[in-house]
């Protein structure tokens, strides 16, 4: 066999571990890379148009896949344009191998054209980032930012200058030595034992639940059942507990709603599993409170703990379980459940009233419609904005669906470069792009890739001309909203010139056939769906005093809204109510 060079030794390795394509922006140093995979038939080029697409793309599919995906960007601002899409991988625990190119390594330190330091600019967003200055390095610097990046869940980033790229690699056989499932975090004895004693003194018991508790459903609600506790979630959690699941009682946080919060303030013992819920306001500060995490340096963080325990979810409720005595009384868990029901009902007509005929088009109408049109097993990519509220309350999770968003990091535009992502992965799987008018111009550009891969998304945009969130932050900071409204634009008609079908909704009646005609429609797709500014009331009773911006007050009731199918749920649930 003739030698690799480097690049070819790089996506070789990516190749075999399991890595299908790679997103990015070809250019100088990076193309003996993109080179290399032209000739492996292992790995495709996907060639975007701004490399933080490339990223948020890559994180998407990792998130969905669980395995290993990559990007990269050529020198200097080439792949200083990944690192927000990076931020939001690594905060979100997404394996993504990053390939920085560098300038010729001669040049480094000189001051030369398009220099920067990609080893140290990434630092920040990664576990792992280190230079390739010589081919010696190889493969062993490759497969530890691979084992880094799975192991640890997070983003690597490989820096390469182009003229090492293309140099011989070393010989010698190339070994990946990655275990294939991920181990279990078993919490230790005495953990056990504590917890075990603290779930049998107290009488009410409330679970809260973070993406921590992904594939932990059946212990839960085991658990639940055993110690007749409510069953509350934040935003992360609420996709892998909320559905087949008779103890709801709702989210806390900011977007949250039902009866949560009472539930996690009126127990005697909380136990938060998987959740580094951010909010510290919201947690109760006068209750016994557990936490389980996989992740020590989590513990403890958010609220002072009366245990800690490392643990997975599933792995420490698997040990728990027979070692706790069954409750007896739902008084508690009835009680809360009803509040649920009472609070879902309490907002239930907040939007509903004449939203069929009102214009523009209410956002919340769009939602539900969406929920109710969208297939079962669709993936929903939501901008951060608007949109999240609006899929925190009307995206109905079944256990197939899936839900991704810039929960942790926070960045607008990040939908639809994640639809890309997924729909890559599976081009029949229905990819839905929540997007506002403000994230989705910011990236635009990329519609253009849709187009180019014939990718069958479907973004549906709520154009209200506005950055609808911060409209609503100054309004509640009590601050003339300035520098938030946009002249409308007709994103439909861009679509249809950049090669897409595009769909334009003014009108409430339009808005199911709009979305069934996108769904029917093979091709990418836009919805312009043009809705309210000026949607969400804020309750009167919240005063600026209460809230400060995006951070939170004490109350917990702050955006008044509707709550789509969650109200049936919620009335199901107290059907099972046993009766005396
Ligand atoms: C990259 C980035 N810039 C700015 C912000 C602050 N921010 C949060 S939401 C938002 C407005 C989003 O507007 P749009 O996408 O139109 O959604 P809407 O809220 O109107 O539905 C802004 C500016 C951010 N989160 N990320
Ligand atoms: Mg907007």
């Amino acid at each position: 066999m003739a030698k690799q060079t480097v690049a070819e030794q790089y996506v070789d390795l990516l190749a075999r571990a399991g890595v299908r394509r790679m997103f990015g922006v070809v250019g100088d140093s990076l193309n003996p890379v993109v080179d290399a995979i032209r000739r492996n038939s292992a790995l495709e080029w996907v060639q975007v148009r701004h490399e933080e697409v490339a990223a948020f793309a890559a994180s998407a599919e990792a998130q969905l896949t669980g395995r290993l995906a990559a990007c990269a960007g050529s020198c200097g601002p080439g792949n200083l344009h990944l690192i927000n899409g990076l931020f939001d991988a690594h905060r979100s625990m997404a394996p993504v191998l990053a390939l920085a190119s560098h300038i010729p390594s001669g040049q480094i330190g000189t001051g030369y054209f398009q220099e920067t330091h990609p080893d140290r600019l990434f630092e920040e967003c990664s576990h792992y980032s280190e230079m390739i200055s010589t081919p010696e390095q190889m493969p062993r610097v490759v497969q530890t930012a691979i084992q880094h990046a799975v192991g640890r869940r997070g983003v690597s980033v490989v820096t390469l200058p182009g003229d090492v790229a293309s140099l011989a690699a070393p010989e010698g056989s190339v070994e990946l030595a990655m275990a294939s499932e991920r181990p279990t975090i078993r919490p230790g004895d005495g953990e056990i034992d504590r917890l075990a004693e603290l779930v049998d003194e107290a009488d009410k018991v409330t679970l809260f639940c973070g993406r921590g508790v992904a594939g932990a459903h059946a212990e839960v609600m085991e658990l639940a059942d055993k110690l007749k506790s409510p069953v509350g979630h934040a935003l992360r959690g609420k996709e892998h507990i909320q559905y087949d699941n008779p103890y709801d009682v709702g989210m806390s946080g900011l977007l949250g709603y039902g009866a949560a919060y009472e539930a996690m303030h009126e127990c005697d013992l909380l136990i938060l599993l998987g959740t580094d819920f951010p909010y510290t306001e919201f947690l109760p500060r006068d209750v016994r409170t557990v936490q389980v995490d996989m992740q020590p340096e989590r513990l403890g963080r958010r609220t002072s703990l009366d245990l800690a325990v490392w643990g997975d979810v599933r792995e420490t409720l698997r040990c728990l379980l027979p070692r706790v005595r069954a409750k007896s009384s739902r008084a508690f868990l009835d009680r809360m459940l009803k509040k649920h029901v009472d609070a879902l009902e309490g907002v239930v007509g907040a939007y509903t009233r004449n939203v069929e005929k009102h214009v523009p088009i209410h956002p919340e109408y769009v939602a539900s419609v969406l929920d109710e049109e969208a297939a079962e097993d669709a993936v929903f990519t939501v901008d951060t904005g608007m949109s999240n509220v609006w899929a925190a309350r009307y995206l109905t999770p079944n256990g197939k669906r899936r839900v991704l968003g810039s929960f942790v990091h926070g960045s607008m535009a990040n939908a639809m470069p994640q639809a890309l992502g997924a729909q890559l992965i599976d081009r029949k799987r229905q990819i839905v792009s929540m997007s506002g008018d403000g994230g989705f111009s910011m990236l635009m550009g990329d519609l253009l890739t849709l187009v180019q891969y014939d990718l069958p998304v479907k973004i549906v945009l709520f154009n209200n001309s506005s950055l609808g969130m911060v409209d609503l932050e100054m309004m509640v900071d009590g601050l003339p909203p300035h520098g938030t409204r946009y002249p409308h634009t007709d994103f439909a008609a861009i679509a249809t010139a950049a090669g897409a079908r595009g769909i334009r909704v003014e009108k409430p009646g339009q808005v199911r056939g709009a979305l069934r005609e996108a769904f029917a429609h093979p091709g990418p797709v836009l919805v312009d769906v043009v809705t309210d500014p000026d949607a969400l009331s804020i309750p009167p009773k919240i005063t600026s005093a209460q809230i400060s911006g995006f951070a939170l007050s004490a109350s917990r009731m702050v955006l008044n809204g509707g709550v789509g199918r969650m109200v049936q749920m919620a009335r199901s649930n107290l059907r099972n109510i046993p009766r005396p």
